[in-house]
């Protein structure tokens, strides 16, 4: 059903304040929003984009605990980060605000104290984990126990990170506490409730029936949980750092954190719009997108609209979510307690001035529909091949060569045919084609669109060469300069939602305000006489080292994960000791060490064993350059049948040990020793 709305209210997911925003943050949520709420004000809608720090919830206790610090501390630090670096890239919020602030307490206390006044909830008393030493119950985080899948004794009580299983608290073996590291205890605990059951046919309806035309990943995940019937939810919890639950008796209560954090969506806009606010988000000629990842699907299509719907007093619930899927990082998934991940402030620091590359790389490889990779190379390659020698070069030559014939003024179209109907179409087919994807949250391929527009003029200039025209007939390259430089101006508006730099720049090369989306493909965006401006490169490229470096940088990240999470593997069934001492170990000094050709991972040895010189072949070769190798002292098995591998007949085997990245390092002895000392 399509409705006329008068304006529209974007909502973005609101970060915890526990670590810095990662591309993945921006691919899902804030590239897209953006994108979107510039393509609004472009067309002259009344639009507002709403973002803010989520400050409460245990993982920004278990940070600060582990840093000495207070909770207010790490939110102070990491929402500074956060809303300065988002600034940087562009993101264009009405209001990135905090929901450690004022008016977001009192909004979220106020909101729920009336569900709590209508008896909106249900009390329910259950066992919750305590810690009796410190006298305080523990969320899932704070207690570790031995993994009853896989023996992990670090295992979490939502989860174990070394077999993945998701757990709760009462599958832990030996769960402690991890404030006193005492064994767990169970007490009766009381809570508020969200009876979501009762919203159950209300939010069917108005999912599965009116919203049809969602996407189909968040439909389908919506279906899902609504299949399986909604079951109540606690909106309250033990713990220190929250919004206080605004009843007699609640002492130690919080509320929940993902109650109160879309409430943040409300008071954010409250604040910046103290007079005006329910306009935004009562009046029903005003629609409400929430962006966000798929993570938060269930909390935004089901949770949040049943907590409006309680509330009444006329809240709008989403006309739509188009929650993305999962960016991965160099094909793994990005985390922010493993480090794996690009940070946005990093790379505002080591790619200054390359905001637009970062935006249009994270939107043509947006994971719109399922998750997708983002890869240094392909940033590299998109860069250097798209936006360099597409759209740079096309907007560079149409200004170079006004300068050059025209003295740097915007020609009149010259008065003889032919006018170049098949270009001017072009523009218009294609402007149609990007307003409908961006109306309907395809940015993919909205990019593709705008990309379409540089390529036919890099087209049409290559299929008029003014240059050659110039000879003859300057009427002619009058037209041909004229469309260009008017393509350039729809490039800027087309562009601007997705690398606002960009087109800024280019509108002042055209001297130009930017022009107004209707006024994209109407072919008078840069009036005759206007002198451009000199013709400066839009995008340079970038070189093999910067992502050398970038690549350097993942590569160390993976290393020390791997030492950190490294677990030894089981020891070996035991061997009887007459067997062992049949082997005949030795110590060698290696004379020659050279690369096997034809065998990426051998190295042939030629080493002294103080009786003779014996040659071993070793598969270490990904690990040594083999010139260090030679003087080197090393252990070897003497006695094993020789082997021939690549045709080198092998009399025996280097002792190495593997470490946690798998790399093979050569056990040699800690003092020099005469070559073949027994080893014993
Ligand atoms: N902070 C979860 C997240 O960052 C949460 C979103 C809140 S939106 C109201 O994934
Ligand atoms: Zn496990």
């Amino acid at each position: 059903m399509e409705k006329n709305f008068k304006r529209t209210l974007i909502t973005t997911a609101l970060p915890y304040a526990n670590g810095p925003v990662h591309i993945g943050h921006l691919a899902g949520v804030y590239v897209p929003a953006d994108i979107y709420a510039r393509y609004l004000r472009l067309k002259g809608e009344d639009v507002i984009m709403i973002g803010g720090s989520d400050e409460h919830g245990v993982p920004i206790t278990i940070k600060a605990r582990k840093e000495g610090v207070t909770p207010q501390d790490i939110v102070d630090r990491y929402h500074t980060i956060i809303k300065d670096s988002m600034k940087g890239l562009g993101i264009s919020f009405d209001i990135y605000s905090r929901t450690t602030s004022d008016i977001h307490n009192a909004t979220a206390s106020e909101f729920f104290r009336r569900l709590y006044d209508n008896g909106q909830f249900e009390v329910k008393t259950s066992l919750q984990p305590y810690d009796a030493e410190a006298g305080e119950f523990l969320a899932d985080r704070y207690v570790k126990g031995t993994c009853p899948h896989c023996g992990n004794e670090d295992a979490y009580g939502d989860q174990c990170e070394a077999c993945g299983s998701s757990l709760n608290t009462t599958d832990l073996i030996n769960p402690r506490s991890m404030l006193t590291s005492s064994p767990v205890s169970w007490k009766e605990t009381s809570h508020w409730y969200l009876p979501l059951d009762k919203w159950q046919e209300r939010l069917s309806n108005w999912i599965l029936k009116d919203h049809t035309e969602w996407k189909s990943n968040v439909y389908g995940q919506c279906k899902s949980w609504l299949d399986m019937g909604l079951q109540p939810r606690a909106v309250s919890r033990d713990l220190n750092w929250g919004v206080p639950v605004p009843v007699e008796g609640a002492e130690g209560k919080v509320l929940y954190v993902w109650f109160d954090a879309p409430i943040g969506y409300i008071s954010n806009t409250k604040e910046l719009l103290p007079d005006t606010w329910e306009r935004y988000w009562k009046d029903p000629e005003t629609r409400m997108i929430h962006f966000i990842g798929k993570d938060n699907i269930v909390f935004h299509c089901i949770v949040f609209p049943a907590m409006l719907m309680a509330y009444g007093d006329g809240f709008n619930l989403p006309d739509n979510v188009p929650a993305n899927e999962f960016l991965n990082l160099e094909g793994d998934k990005i985390s922010t307690s493993r480090n794996w991940a690009v940070w946005l402030h990093e790379y505002l620091v080591d790619f200054p001035g390359k905001q637009d590359v970062l935006r249009y790389v994270l939107t043509a490889n947006a994971p719109e529909t399922k998750d997708n990779d983002f890869t240094w190379t392909d940033f590299q390659a998109r860069n250097n091949n798209e936006l360099v020698a597409i759209l740079g070069n096309f907007v560079n030559r149409a200004i170079v060569l006004t300068h050059k014939y025209f003295d740097g003024r915007m020609p009149q179209a010259g008065t003889l045919e032919p006018v170049d109907e098949a270009l001017t179409a072009d523009i218009k087919r294609i402007k149609e084609q990007l307003s409908q994807n961006l109306d309907t949250f395809h940015f993919r391929e909205a990019l593709k669109d705008a990309m379409e527009l540089a390529r036919i003029g890099n087209k049409y200039l290559q299929e008029t060469e003014p240059w050659k025209v110039a000879k003859t007939d300057m009427d002619r390259v009058a037209t041909i300069l004229n469309l260009a430089i008017n393509l350039c101006a729809d490039i800027a508006v087309a562009f601007e939602p997705f690398m606002p730099f960009m087109a800024e720049k280019l509108c002042k090369m055209l001297s130009i305000d930017m022009p107004r989306w209707t006024d994209l493909g109407n072919g008078n965006l840069v009036a005759p006489g206007t002198a451009l401006g000199q013709p400066e490169l839009l995008f340079e490229k970038i070189d093999d080292a910067a992502i050398q470096a970038q690549l350097q940088r993942l590569d160390r990240i993976k290393k020390e994960n791997q030492i950190k999470n490294f677990r030894p593997e089981p020891q070996a069934p035991d061997v009887d000791f007459d067997t062992f001492m049949k082997a005949d170990l030795r110590v060698g000094t290696v004379l020659e060490c050279t690369k096997v050709p034809k065998a990426d991972k051998l190295l042939k040895f030629l080493i002294d064993d103080g009786m003779q010189k014996r040659t071993i072949v070793s598969g270490i070769a990904k690990h040594y350059d083999p010139a260090d190798l030679v003087g080197k002292q090393v252990c070897f098995i003497a006695n094993l049948p020789p082997r021939k591998l690549k045709g080198i007949e092998s009399q025996g085997m280097i002792l190495s040990a593997v470490n946690a990245d798998g790399s093979l390092v050569v056990i040699s002895p800690s003092a020099n020793v005469v070559p073949g000392a027994k080893i014993s």
